[in-house]
């Protein structure tokens, strides 16, 4: 007998809808869901792979707890006792409660360090509960994957916004004129635009006469698509992007548009701007000064236009100041908060409109790093610092971590260096299902379950969707015997930190619905002011912690029954009744109530930027000479943990370095022949694939390969485990506002293997 079930794809940004074929317990198939609301059926080769994911053998069922130097399969219980007792002696000496806290504190770091990863923006667990877990601990030894992709935008938005989750995506489906920025969507599927069928939805754009621009090194496939590629020399766009803005004054053709009375400090970009001429950026970005010239006309002529800036525009020296430049070149042709510009998406579990005003604002650099002195952005430390923190002796050194969904090993500057920091530590617990090059290292492994056995909601990509909409799927398969679900697993470690091991992780889930209802009604915004917490907490529904949290989000959110205040409103109850979803239009203008800086305006050329702007400066005559590296992504990979997956591998998902043939003929390099790539990290010996889709001057290696290392079970991945491109990074060079590793445009040199 075989039935169908829905689950949301939790392996891309997109969050496509899946349909689920299942036989017994078996997933024999998936394919798009035609009927869900904002993705309508598509999907890409790895959400049709989801049912092999999902079973792969080498998925870890049983935690896993070092005995003798061994990890050995345990019970729940025995892990978690494990955890506890390689945790709380830890908390208890250098915790928020102990004496030696605020020493630590004060020397910049303190020594349990939690280290986030990518997978937790897709889980409903890493949405709810790391939150938690960091209030608990006060740890100033935070890294995510953050510091090593989108952190710029965070700190650009906190500065101009006064919000660093205030992300402007591009209004995709109304815009005549679109400028790619360091983006490959056709293989990324897109990132900080949540955009289901981004190709359809680029043809669609070409179709309405609209116009795609591609600033990029390399001829990708989305490059393939524009009617304009400009590749540009890589780490330069900071300079592209000022001399656009620089234009724009020269010409008279800034129109801040309807937003205009929301705007201040124009007067300061302009006279920042003033060196930045096309001419002076032309040598540095290897661009003709009229291509400049004219990309800047184009995007104020457009009736409108949507700038939008990825990971090559982020993971660069100038990735802050790149970052900030997208959205001023969108405030300044009137793009900015208008349809068919950039928009703020408006998220069903975000916090309802109030009233517009000053905010709080947002400070950087409020604590550093205690070995580098790195400052602080959105409560984080650069994670390119993280190995040492943990291998430099002193006052708040790194002695335990809790890593979850996180494999810096690979994805991290210098994974040797942190390969051996991780391996000095007094005790590690990773939550990861799988036993990889980062979670070898754990003391105790609590892998959750596969994906079908959990529940879906994008908390964190409905805030970057295109469309605002929402959609929930419930498990599609029962949890195995005893195997918690992802959620019960965070809970019972926040349970260890505080030494309450045994108790009901239902109580982590009890206590925060307390204090967000207790918030509420002393809001006199809230819909439920004045109201009983307790009366409204009996209210909610849900099969369990984690669901009656989502119904109470649902129902305080912008779109809520507000606990009986709008009948018609939100809550799970209604999103259980749509399973696939409920369509809550376009993106709509936020500003001004979304604004939380200090003027309660658009504060377009805060002192830290300035600040940057000059440094940027210094570069306008520098012309590098040498090779640069940069990375690429591939349609059916996942920075480093789908490479397991037997379907997905092969093909041209290869680990290769690229080379334009004019490099390749002057270095003596053969097609198919490895090749030695040394940067100040290290060195590799790679396949040379020559192709003249990298411009000449470039090489380009993905990131996210190397699995050759020992005491990890990755079978297939093993096979054919390429190399570490972040092991010829030292990790020295980083985006000074943001902490941000440069992973592109870094100096390399590359050799034949004779
Ligand atoms: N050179 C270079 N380096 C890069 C990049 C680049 O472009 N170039 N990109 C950077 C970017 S953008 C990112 S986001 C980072 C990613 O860096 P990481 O987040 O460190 O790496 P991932 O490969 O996403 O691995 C995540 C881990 O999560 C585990 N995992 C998978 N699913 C789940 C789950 O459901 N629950 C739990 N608990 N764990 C799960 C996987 O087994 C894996 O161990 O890499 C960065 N590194
Ligand atoms: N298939 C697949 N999809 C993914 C992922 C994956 O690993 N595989 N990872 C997911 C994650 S975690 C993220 S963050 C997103 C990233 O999503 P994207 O940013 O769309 O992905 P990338 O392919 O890294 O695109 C970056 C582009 O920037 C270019 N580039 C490099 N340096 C420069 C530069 O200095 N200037 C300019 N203008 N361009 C430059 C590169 O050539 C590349 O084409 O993708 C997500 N989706
Ligand atoms: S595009 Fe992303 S979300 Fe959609 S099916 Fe592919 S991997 Fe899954
Ligand atoms: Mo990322």
């Amino acid at each position: 007998m075989t039935r169908t079930a829905l689950r949301i794809c939790p392996l891309c940004e997109a969050t496509c809808g899946l349909t689920v074929t299942l036989d017994g317990d078996r997933i024999t198939a998936a394919r798009g869901d035609r009927d869900d609301v904002f993705s309508k059926g598509f999907v890409c080769p790895k959400g049709a792979s989801f049912g092999e994911l999902d079973a792969d053998p080498d998925r870890l069922t049983r935690p896993l707890v070092r005995r003798d130097g061994v990890l050995t399969e345990a019970t729940w219980d025995e892990a978690f006792a494990a955890v506890q007792a390689g945790l709380r002696p830890v908390v208890e000496a250098h915790g928020p409660d102990s004496p030696k806290f605020s020493a630590s504190l004060e020397q910049g770091g303190t020594p349990i360090a939690v280290v986030l990863g990518n997978p937790n923006v897709h889980t409903v667990a890493g949405a709810l509960y790391p939150p938690v877990l960091l209030a608990g601990l006060r740890s100033r030894s935070v890294f995510t994957a953050s510091t090593v992709d989108q952190m710029p935008k965070h700190v650009s938005s906190g500065l101009l916004y006064g919000d660093p989750l205030a992300i402007p995506v591009p209004d995709l489906d109304r815009t005549d004129h679109l400028l790619i920025i360091g983006a490959n969507p056709m293989d990324s599927n897109g990132s900080l635009c949540t955009a289901p069928d981004f190709p359809g939805r680029i043809r669609a754009l070409r179709r309405r006469g609209g116009r795609l621009t591609v600033i990029d090194p390399r001829r990708t496939r989305t490059a393939k698509l524009a009617d304009e590629h400009l590749a540009i020399r890589p780490g330069t766009d900071a300079l592209l992007l000022f001399a656009m803005v620089h234009v724009l004054f020269e010409e008279g053709l800034v129109d801040l548009g309807e937003r205009a009375a929301h705007v201040v400090q124009a007067d300061e970009v302009e006279r920042l701007a003033a060196g930045f001429t096309p001419e002076t950026v032309a040598g540095p970005c290897d661009l003709p000064a009229a291509s400049v010239r004219r990309l800047a006309r184009e995007l104020a002529a457009a009736d409108s236009a949507a700038v939008y800036g990825r990971i090559g525009a982020s993971t660069v020296e100038f990735g802050t100041l790149t970052s900030w430049l997208v959205d001023v070149l969108a405030v300044l042709t009137g793009n900015l908060d208008r349809p068919g510009g950039l928009m703020f998406p408006l998220s069903a579990t975000g916090a309802a409109p109030r009233p517009a005003g000053p905010g709080r604002g947002f400070a950087l650099g409020r604590w550093r790093s205690r070995v580098s002195r790195h400052p602080e952005a959105k409560s984080e430390l650069p994670i390119a610092a993280l190995a040492e923190e943990i291998d430099t002796p002193g006052e708040g050194r790194v002695r335990a971590v809790v890593a979850i969904a996180a494999n810096p090993v690979l994805s991290v500057p210098d994974g040797d260096r942190l390969d051996a920091a991780l391996a000095s530590l007094d005790f590690m617990v990773s939550v990861d299902p799988y036993l990889n090059e980062t979670s070898r290292h754990a003391d105790v492994v609590l892998p959750p379950p596969p994906p079908s056995r959990g529940a879906h909601f994008d908390y964190a990509f409905n805030a970057l969707a295109v469309r605002n909409q929402v959609r929930y799927t419930r498990p599609v398969l029962p949890l195995a015997d005893g195997q918690p679900d992802e959620c019960a697993i965070h809970a019972r470690l926040i349970l260890c930190l505080g030494g309450q091991d045994g108790a009901d992780p239902a109580l982590v889930d009890a206590m925060v619905i307390d204090t967000v209802l207790g918030k509420a009604v002393a809001d006199p915004h809230s819909p439920v002011h004045g109201r009983q917490p307790d009366g409204l907490a009996a209210q909610l529904t849900g099969r369990d912690g984690a669901e009656r949290r989502l119904d109470m989000m649902l129902r305080l959110g912008p779109y809520g029954e507000g606990f009986g205040a709008d009948p018609e409103g939100l809550s799970l109850a209604r999103l259980l009744d749509h399973p696939h979803g409920i369509d809550l239009g376009p993106l709509t203008p936020r500003i001004p109530a979304l604004l939380r800086t200090p003027s309660g305006a658009v504060e377009l050329c805060p002192a830290p930027i300035a600040a940057e702007a000059e440094r940027l400066r210094g570069r306008l005559g520098a012309v590098p000479d040498g090779l640069l590296l940069v990375g690429r992504r591939h349609l059916r990979s996942n920075n480093s943990w789908l490479h397991n997956v037997p379907a997905l591998m092969g093909g041209s998902n290869r680990c290769t370095v690229q080379v334009h043939p004019e490099d390749a003929a002057r270095l003596g390099l053969t097609d198919g022949e490895p090749a030695r790539l040394k940067g100040d990290g290290g060195e590799v010996e790679v396949p040379v694939e020559i192709t003249d889709t990298v411009r000449p001057g470039v090489v380009s290696l993905p990131h996210g390969w190397g699995h050759d290392r020992p005491g990890t079970r990755l079978g297939v991945a093993a096979a054919d485990p390429g190399v570490n491109v972040n092991q010829l990074n030292a990790g020295r060079l980083l985006d000074p506002l943001s902490g941000t590793a440069v992973l592109n445009g870094l100096p390399i040199l590359l050799t034949p293997v004779r």
